[in-house]
């Protein structure tokens, strides 16, 4: 249906006609007919419109309150999971509480039974150390016994091969022998025989040499026989059988005899140093000197009895 009121006079109101019928609506009058046609439209979008809204309240309605169900069952089963593991840890907190009690005083017993044996033990330590002690100074008590014991054995051999050999020239003086036999290398004066070293040793190193030589170091009695030696010893020292070593300036013969003849040089013997207890025969001037025991002289003088 198209509109056909024209007004008078401007263009506008012509162009108007050509105008769709909505915008006429508002402009224009309209008939009867025409109202109740956009009544219906509208009251027909209304409900169209209003059943869209119900429909949408009721999926909101629906679904918050199956949210609502859903959290009620989450918390039933939170809460019911947290208080069961709550109640499970208290439990065993409690019977750890429980057990700790009843430990206690068992633990506090242990712990004095503990302190009083680290007492013993304390004790028993010092002890065992006091022990120690005395066991190592009777230790060293005992090994300077059997030292001394030692020395005065071999002093004790020494003077029985010395009564026996002397026994042995009187024996041979009583059956009026002439003993001057002597082993080789070895020289004869007067009833004994000596052997001159070569080389260089320390006091004790010529004392067993001459040992092993089934002699001893020489024994000078007299100025006779260090003229014998001044003339045979070419070296520079000699050790002779004279030392000092048990009482410091008391100097004794390896034969056990004592000390008659001394032929000293000038400020002799005079323990220079760490010490000097052991004789020396100078060389040539055959003076004596006492010198270091652990020094070495280059040579050595043993002596023996000659045989008939
Ligand atoms: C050396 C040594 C001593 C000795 C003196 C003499 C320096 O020491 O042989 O035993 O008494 O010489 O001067
Ligand atoms: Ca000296």
């Amino acid at each position: 249906m198209e509109p056909e009121a024209k007004w008078n006079g401007s263009s506008d109101q012509v162009e108007f006609s050509r105008m769709s019928p909505r915008s006429q609506g508002f402009t224009k009058l309209p008939g009867q007919k025409t109202c109740g046609k956009s009544v219906l439209l509208f009251t027909f979008v209304l409900l169209i419109s209003a059943a869209l809204w119900g429909t949408l309240l009721f999926l909101f309605i629906t679904r918050y309150q199956e949210i609502v169900q859903d959290l009620g069952k989450l918390r039933e089963s939170c809460v019911y999971h947290n208080d069961s593991g709550i109640l499970t840890v208290i439990g065993q907190l409690q019977e750890t509480q429980l057990n700790l009690k009843t430990n206690v005083p068992q633990l506090s017993k242990t712990l004095n039974k503990l302190q009083e044996d680290q007492t013993t033990l304390k004790s028993k330590a010092s002890q065992f150390s006091q022990q120690l002690n005395r066991f190592e100074e009777d230790g060293t008590a005992f090994r300077s016994q059997v030292l001394n014991e030692k020395n005065t054995a071999t002093q004790a051999r020494e003077k029985l091969q010395e009564e026996i050999q002397k026994l042995w020239i009187e024996f041979q003086r009583a059956n009026g022998s002439i003993c001057t036999k002597c082993p080789e290398n070895w020289q004869v004066f007067q009833k004994k025989c000596y052997f001159f070293g070569k080389e260089p040793k320390t006091w004790a190193q010529a004392k067993y040499a001459c040992i092993n030589l089934q002699g001893r170091l020489v024994s000078i009695k007299s100025r006779e026989e260090q003229v014998f030696l001044n003339r045979n010893a070419n070296k520079k020292g000699s050790w002779i059988g004279l030392r000092d070593l048990d009482i410091e300036g008391i100097f004794l013969w390896m034969d056990g005899s004592s000390l008659n003849y001394t032929n000293w040089g000038r400020g002799e013997p005079n323990n220079q140093g760490q010490g000097e207890d052991c004789v020396a025969m100078r060389g040539t001037s055959g003076l004596w000197n006492d010198a270091n025991c652990r020094g070495q002289q280059d040579s050595w003088i043993c002596e023996k009895l000659a045989t008939c």
